[in-house]
């Protein structure tokens, strides 16, 4: 730890992160009378929608899901204005929720939480900040989000380059101005697919560099009618509790039939009319369509087969369509009008998936041989997702064990909530919890309730320290692959597998057996009396 200190101060609680996380988190623990300081990196709440500005950017869980449960005022009186909300709405919310509940008053804004080590001995965190000060806290809860550590590629040449460079997770808050551009998009996730619809309107010309190809639905999004808005609100609680114990934390209409038990012809039927709905709902037209190859390649084939028909050229359409990982297994895309931008004279698509881009070169980059040209290069290239975030600060736990380094073939947690070694620290949403799996809003508040429950129980019962056992944990970490291993997850390369990142460890990170399974385990767990947490009671001294 740093020996240059601006200040120090001791609270009961440091949240790291002022995002859907650290707001609700911020908001359960003052009513309980929990002292908290929030550091956030950012300039203002918001996390991931106060980064991901790039064009284009919305959300693919719909508005009326993607939002607090905690208030029946704030959701009754909160107005959507699509279907699917697009990023500065989202980001308006996130303000709206700060201000409503007068939260800003203990976020430290331009704050990056440096370091956090765990003292054994005062049994506290000292945890460091970039402004120069230290605080000293019982909890430490990293609330920063699964997806938060963008990545560009370690490209030569990147430093000489002299055109514009972006990442659609890092964008400038002021308008960019594409027009007249020549400019290329680097990656074809979830970011890529929707900024280049946008970007291809407003660019001269738009490069598309695809390493892998995506499956995408349409999103079909509509702006939002009074009936709709109603449909939900008129029910809200009793809608909530359905999401809470659902599959994904969402309410989507699932098909219980294996997608083989009916004829060729329902089945392409199922497929057209969930297509044309639009959204993830796809995903939901068979309930084998993860667990069984036969059963995803016939959705596979379908989107294909869609992806041909939109795109005219037919070589375009063909190295559009995805066929080395079965559907789903990435991030499933949503897009507006994707496929249809390759139709545009503006827009070229090229195929990386042979060779790497070579280089870059000061006005542009070197690809399969051939030098291209460009006023700005934009990176939709993802993020070092589920630890990135966690392992840029320096935690360490009791004997000094970095969080690193216990991690370093794969993150260790007990329900995703927390690692042994590491008292008092929890994480929300974190590796080995349904997180990126499910409706990220739904999740959090689950782990947020989680936490500021087991504090209440310490409190209750004369503890200060809360840590899973390594048997609680160990089994956990099993179960959580054995999980992921009887779906087709571990078939493709994606960043749930840290197959994005080169040198990380690959395993299935999120806990893919369902919100509502993974919430009665926690409730289960806690019933039994925190079932695999061992608790330390106050020391005399701690007790002063
Ligand atoms: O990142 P990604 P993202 N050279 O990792 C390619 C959430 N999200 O920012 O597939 C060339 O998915 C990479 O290629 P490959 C959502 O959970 C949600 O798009 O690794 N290409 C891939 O095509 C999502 O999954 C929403 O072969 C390189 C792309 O870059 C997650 O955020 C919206 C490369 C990265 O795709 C991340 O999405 C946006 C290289 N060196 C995001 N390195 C919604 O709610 C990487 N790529 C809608």
């Amino acid at each position: 730890m740093s020996d240059q200190l601006k200040a120090s101060s001791s609270v009961d609680a440091v949240i790291v992160g002022a995002g859907f996380s650290g707001l609700y988190l911020l908001h359960r623990f003052r009513k309980l009378g929990i002292s908290t300081r929030v550091f956030e990196r950012g300039g203002d709440v918001g996390g991931t929608w106060y980064w991901n500005r790039y064009p284009g950017a919305r959300c693919d869980v719909e508005s009326m899901q993607y939002s607090y449960s905690f208030d029946e005022d704030l959701q009754q009186e909160w107005q959507w204005s699509e279907k699917f909300s697009p990023q500065p709405q989202i980001l308006a919310y996130a303000n709206h929720v700060a201000d409503r509940f007068d939260l800003r008053k203990d976020i430290d804004f331009d704050v990056e939480v440096t370091a956090a080590h765990f003292d054994e001995g005062a049994r506290r965190w000292a945890v460091e900040t970039d402004s120069g000060e230290r605080v000293s806290a019982q909890f430490f809860i990293m609330a920063t989000g699964c997806i938060s550590t963008a990545q560009i590629p370690d490209l030569d040449g990147f430093d000489g380059y002299k055109g514009r460079t972006f990442h659609t997770g890092n964008w400038p808050h002021e308008k960019v101005d594409f027009t007249g551009e020549r400019i290329a998009v680097i990656g074809t996730g979830s970011s890529g697919i929707q900024a280049i619809p946008v970007l291809a309107q407003e660019a001269a010309h738009l490069t598309v560099f695809q390493r892998t190809p995506n499956y995408s639905l349409p999103s079909r999004n509509v702006p939002m009618t009074e009936e709709y808005e109603h449909s939900w609100k008129d029910v809200y609680p009793a809608k909530r509790d359905e999401m809470r114990y659902s599959g994904h934390g969402s309410l989507k209409d699932l098909n219980d039939k294996p997608a083989l038990s009916v004829s060729e012809e329902e089945r392409q039927s199922v497929f057209a009319e969930r297509w044309k709905v639009g959204g993830t709902i796809f995903l939901g037209s068979f309930n084998d369509i993860l667990t069984s190859q036969e059963a995803n390649d016939t959705a596979a084939e379908f989107v294909r087969n869609q992806i041909r028909r939109i795109v005219k050229d037919p070589v375009t359409g063909e190295l559009l369509a995805p066929k080395t990982y079965p559907i789903g297994t990435k991030r499933i895309c949503v897009d507006s009008g994707y496929f249809e931008t390759y139709n545009r004279e503006n827009v070229d698509l090229v195929d990386i998936s042979g060779a790497p881009i070579e280089r870059m070169t000061p006005d542009g980059l070197v690809a399969n041989g051939q030098h291209y040209a460009f006023d700005s290069i934009v990176f939709a290239t993802g993020f070092d997702a589920m630890t990135g975030t966690l392992f840029n600060v320096d935690i360490r736990g009791r004997r000094d064990q970095a969080l690193k380094e216990k991690w370093n073939a794969g993150p260790r947690t007990y329900l995703g909530l927390m690692s042994e070694a590491f008292p008092n620290m929890f994480m929300i949403t974190g590796p080995g919890s349904p997180s990126v799996k499910s409706n990220m809003v739904m999740s959090i508040e689950q782990h947020v309730d989680f936490v500021t429950d087991s504090i209440v129980h310490m409190r209750e019962q004369g503890y200060d320290v809360m840590e899973p056992t390594v048997n609680a944990e160990d089994e956990w970490v099993d179960h959580v692959q054995e999980t992921a291993n009887k779906t087709l997850f571990p078939r493709a390369n994606s960043w749930y597998m840290g197959a994005n990142m080169p040198g990380k460890p690959r395993l299935f990170m999120p806990y893919i057996g369902g919100v509502g399974v993974y919430r009665k385990i926690c409730e289960e767990i806690v019933g039994e009396g925190y079932k695999g947490f061992r608790f330390e009671a106050k020391t005399a001294a701690a007790a002063e």
